[in-house]
């Protein structure tokens, strides 16, 4: 018992001078203020709203701190295993709100700070957003924490602490400029540990040696080091103590590292270049999504990140005393993606090269540790690692993956004697020039566990890339976890207003613990009273997002039309690009009618949101074709209110907050087959939205859950793709549907500026194999938004569908999907604080 170690008296005064954290408005008044004064050296005189954020977030910092310790303390004590969740992307968005709500203290706050001076939206909407991930990867990774807490799950985030977060998008000129986001001027949230750090290898060589008993041992050596230094922010679970870790690692020149001798020297210059360098490795998100670039410093990135969390976790596991065989009961790894894939490797090094365990041993250690998530298929998405660049970073690892490799094909022959194809098709290494070593693979063969993220998804994964896997391992390493959202993020905090009604009816909150709960909704959806109320709400959040498009664009949108919302990431698979040639055809089409013919019209805003990677020129140009017809429709006094094009600048989890509740419509009408699963589709839905969309990813799950007639589905299915696409390439040149081939014709000749800019979009799908098929899906897409229109003048039935949806939502929890998690991969048991 560590208590009883320490002396009484001691004991006693620590305890009486531990803070509970307060719980009253006089008590969160005092630390706030408290923090204002001295904390941060203000005045009443002058604390503006940042100020009075600051100090907010620092009273609320303290309570979660409190806890923080206490659930370390008793995650040590309770010695049961802990989930690490190996993710290079945490999209965390604001904390604050996230905090006062998670702790049931947003009332008082909101009560304290009016007696301030301030108004607590203002106040929340200081923080700049974490936005430490890219898109769905990492969003995801955000919401799981906050499930992992708020059931109580022993489990740390592991993740680089980025200097640069994702570039802010601004769009100048209807182009998509990039500026720098950095994000850690003032961070409250984080909690710097000086004394926990971990010194990284890079490069140098193996030395071979005659070990104990004769054997061959080896030893990495040489090379430079690099210091990670940790970074804690706390995760609170939502109303339980459980406040969990996600621990960030910042890189810095090791302290030996610094060259004085050079300093004395006078070459300042090159003693300081080596420490840039190695700050360097964590400096910046890689931009990215869905698409492997493979330079070094993001291979660098990757060791850096799991060598330090696997010392980390093994640092802690030590401590127990346990045998090794012991740790997998003890430690759950799940790898976020291919990224942290070296964390097998590693694992394997220490416990050969530095532990001294055999071989086999070592490795059942390491199979039964990890578990993989795939979140794609496409192809130039899966990340490859040059074999000559990873000799030269981690020569160590290198012939470690090779023994691996060695190990696994020789268990592949003698089950498949004599298939040399399925050796060569199934080898880590890809005999390519330059070799590649292949993540996925390695992934797969060091995990007890593989799935995909939908249905649909986790079946083309077993049937593509991992196909001859499949049949390697038995059916039963590939499973299916159908991703979720978190309903406190997603539903409580974005939509406050909505999740009060849905308490009213439901007698309280516990839905938000327990998402299935809505399905009591149901019998509310003819309930008139209950409609109206349904429809103020939805109301009042299109004039909050109509006021935010009015304030960042200058451009009026009326709340009364339908809003026909496409916000994530710009990518050709998730085809924005079918939607603005659709919105164009609307266009052409409202110019050809009649005054008489325009009335009986439903107002729509198309309104497009998300950020392309910078070097993807095509979806740089989508973006610029959407604020080109902007510029047109929006000026056009024939179109008035009929249609409105919007372009929302630099979207990201606060704005996802604003936009999410306010639509009626949202589009996920990506090329069957790409999206491994949509998570903004569950988001939508939750929040009353209806959705139109492909049969693709999670959007097939929500159909069945919702039922066919409550949303808009259109376009081929996954199963045809292929035969479409050889179509393209080697059938005869085939005709356009004439309404594509009017769009085309109107950007050709100009209609939205220079057609130049344009040439290479429309021939990507005119003479280039059309790889996403728009033209494909091009008129059912129409006719299916000629469906929302008709469906949307019927009010009535509109939101009897909505109310009908949300209350059928209730498997897209990510509590399910943890749940999921820990009974199927992790075998892991949560731990109540008493
Ligand atoms: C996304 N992947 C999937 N990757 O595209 C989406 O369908 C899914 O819902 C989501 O994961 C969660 O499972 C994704 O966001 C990335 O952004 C990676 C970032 C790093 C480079 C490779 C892509």
């Amino acid at each position: 018992n560590v208590e009883s170690s320490i002396p009484e008296p001691q004991r006693d005064a620590w305890k009486k001078h531990t803070k509970k954290g307060f719980t009253t408005k006089d008590e969160f008044e005092d630390e706030t203020v408290r923090h204002i004064e001295t904390t941060l050296a203000r005045s009443l005189f002058n604390c503006d709203e940042l100020a009075a954020y600051s100090g907010t977030a620092l009273a609320f910092r303290d309570r979660l701190i409190v806890e923080w310790n206490k659930t370390q303390q008793r995650q040590t004590f309770a010695d049961q295993k802990r989930v690490y969740y190996l993710s290079l992307e945490f999209l965390m968005g604001r904390a604050l709100d996230n905090a006062m709500l998670n702790v049931g203290l947003k009332d008082v706050a909101k009560d304290g700070l009016k007696d301030l001076g301030f108004r607590i939206e203002d106040v929340i909407s200081q923080e700049h957003d974490a936005a430490l991930g890219n898109g769905g990867l990492g969003r995801l990774a955000a919401c799981f924490l906050d499930s992992l807490a708020t059931m109580n799950y022993p489990a740390w985030g592991y993740a680089l602490r980025y200097r640069y977060g994702i570039f802010k998008q601004q769009i100048i000129d209807g182009y998509q400029v990039e500026i720098p986001d950095y994000w850690l001027d003032f961070n409250p949230w984080e909690f710097p540990r000086h004394d926990v750090t971990v010194e990284i290898q890079f490069y140098g060589w193996v030395r071979k040696y005659q070990g104990e008993n004769g054997k061959t041992k080896a030893s990495w050596e040489g090379g430079e080091i690099v210091e990670a230094v940790a970074y804690d922010a706390p995760i609170p679970g939502y109303k339980t103590a459980t406040t969990n870790n996600l621990r960030l690692w910042s890189s810095k020149a090791a302290s030996g590292e610094f060259d004085f001798q050079k300093f004395n020297n006078g070459e300042y210059e090159s003693s300081v270049g080596d420490q840039q360098r190695a700050e360097t490795i964590s400096a910046v998100l890689y931009p990215n999504d869905n698409l492997d670039r493979g330079k070094e410093l993001r291979l660098k990135q990757q060791y850096f990140w799991c060598a330090a969390s696997l010392y980390d976790i093994v640092r802690r596991f030590k401590k127990s005393e346990k045998a090794w065989s012991a740790f997998p009961d003890m430690v759950a790894i799940q790898l976020n993606d291919t990224h942290p894939t070296l964390a097998i490797v590693e694992l394997q090094r220490i416990l050969i090269d530095i532990e001294a365990l055999e071989w086999d041993e070592a490795w059942t250690i390491v199979t039964n540790t990890f578990g993989y998530t795939n979140h794609t298929v496409m192809p130039e998405a899966l990340e490859k690692w040059s074999v000559p660049l990873m000799q030269n970073l981690l020569p160590r690892h290198l012939q470690i993956i090779y023994d691996i490799n060695m190990n696994f094909l020789q268990m592949v022959e003698r089950k498949f004697p004599k298939d040399r194809e399925m050796l060569s098709r199934v080898s880590i290494i890809e005999e390519s020039q330059p070799k590649m070593v292949r993540m996925a693979y390695l992934a797969t063969i060091g995990s007890h566990k593989v799935n995909g993220v939908a249905e649909l998804h986790s079946d083309l994964i077993r049937t593509t890339v991992f196909r001859d896997f499949v049949s390697i391992y038995g059916p039963d390493k590939f499973t299916n976890v159908t991703n979720g959202i978190t309903p406190r993020r997603w539903l409580h905090q974005a939509n406050p207003r909505l999740s009060e009604l849905i308490a009213s009816k439901l007698g309280g909150y516990e839905f938000l613990t327990d998402l299935t709960l809505l399905n009591k909704l149901e019998q509310f959806a003819d309930d008139k009273e209950f409609k109206k109320e349904w429809q103020e709400i939805k109301y009042a959040n299109k004039v909050r997002l109509a006021q935010h498009i009015g304030n960042t664009t200058g451009i009026s949108v009326n709340p009364k039309a339908l809003f026909d919302i496409q916000v994530k990431r710009i990518h050709e698979y998730k085809r924005q690009q079918l939607n603005i040639l659709g919105v164009i055809h609307r266009y052409l089409t409202i110019k050809a009618m009649s005054p008489e013919e325009r009335k009986k019209l439903a107002p729509r805003v198309s309104i497009f949101g998300g950020k392309a990677a910078p070097g993807y020129w095509m979806a740089k140009t989508v973006i610029h074709l959407v604020c080109s017809v902007g510029e047109v429709v929006n000026h056009d006094k024939d179109i008035g209110d009929l249609l409105k094009v919007i372009y929302i600048e630099d979207y990201n989890v606060s704005k996802a907050e604003i936009i999410t509740p306010a639509s009626d419509i949202s589009e996920h009408i990506s090329t069957a087959g790409t999206e491994a699963s949509g998570t903004s589709n569950m988001k939508f839905v939750l929040n009353g939205g209806l959705i139109i969309g492909t049969c693709d990813g999670a959007n097939i799950e929500i159909t069945r859950e919702i039922g066919e007639s409550n949303i808009f589905l259109f376009g081929n299915l996954a199963e045809d793709v292929e035969d479409l696409r050889h179509a393209h390439t080697y059938g005869n040149s085939f005709t356009l549907d004439p309404d594509l081939s009017r769009v085309f014709t109107a950007i050709r000749s100009g209609t939205f500026g220079d057609a130049a800019r344009f040439n290479a979009l429309c021939n990507s799908i005119v003479d280039h194999g059309d790889y996403y098929l728009v033209s494909d899906d091009f008129s059912s897409y129409v006719k299916t938004q000629e469906l929302v229109d008709e469906a949307y003048k019927d009010q009535e039935e509109w939101v009897a569908k909505c109310i009908q949806s949300v209350s059928r939502m209730g498997f897209f929890s990510s509590d399910r999907c943890i749940q999921e998690y820990a009974d199927m991969i992790w075998n892991v048991e949560p731990l109540v604080p008493q």
